[in-house]
């Protein structure tokens, strides 16, 4: 693996170093993904998430051959539903809520198939899984530990949906201390206008929660 690379980045050049970095694939589940799934049943156009996946799978295929960590996450909860809140379980007004049986299984319930991650881009042996029960993926998980066993200071932040979980874990980890790049063609939000702000925020100020770059410069350094 290469020491560092730079990188073309907003707001500025980024110096990846790819031993110290992990490419971290957010709730790229069937559920959020797929129509049927929890996302449509919220009223959302779910071909707006499906445009990531081509990209990704890519950025993927380099990351791996490149030998460095891999992150998937998956959003959801227990089949009693023990760690999902009243309020987030009860919030707005799906056709479904979490827990109902929907076409893939119970929504967002660990075990079910909806609850997986997509097929194009599921986990490789030996490959980090963590089960998050909120939008961030450092909430009730054990991700900072396995972060620091692996001596990981950079994340490349993709998956769905760019201004809900994907923001929320940036936020957290660049206040844990990680510098994030938010590879702009691997997120996907069901609003265009909260994929091109949700963007925009990561690299304003001076990068206030990280940088931003497309995936092609982040597969030109890695190979
Ligand atoms: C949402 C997520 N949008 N993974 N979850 O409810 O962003």
């Amino acid at each position: 693996m290469a020491d560092i690379v730079t990188i073309a980045a907003e707001p500025a050049p980024f110096d990846l170093e790819p031993s110290r970095a992990a490419l971290v694939l957010i709730d790229m589940q069937r559920d959020f993904l797929l129509p049927g799934g929890f996302g449509e049943t919220l009223g959302n156009d779910v071909s707006q998430l499906q445009k990531v996946v081509p990209p990704l799978a890519e950025l993927l295929d380099a990351a791996r051959a490149a030998g460095m960590l891999v992150i998937h996450t998956r959003e959801g909860h227990k089949p009693d539903l023990s760690d999902c809140p009243p309020a987030k379980l009860n919030r707005g007004e799906p056709s479904k809520r979490i827990g109902d049986p929907g076409a893939f299984g119970r929504i967002l319930i660990r075990g079910e198939y909806g609850h997986d991650i997509i097929d194009e881009l599921a986990p490789a042996a030996g490959e980090v899984v963590i089960d998050k029960p909120g939008k961030g993926a450092f909430y009730a998980t054990d991700l900072h530990t396995v972060l620091d066993e692996h001596g990981i200071t950079q994340l490349l932040v993709t998956g769905v949906t760019t201004e809900v979980c994907v923001h929320t874990t940036t936020r957290e980890a660049n206040d844990r201390g990680f510098d994030c790049v938010v590879v702009s063609d691997c997120v996907g939000s069901y609003f265009p206008e909260f994929q091109r702000v949700g963007l925009e925020m990561i690299a304003a100020q001076g990068g206030i929660f990280g940088w931003t770059a497309p995936s092609a410069a982040l597969i030109a350094a890695l190979t």
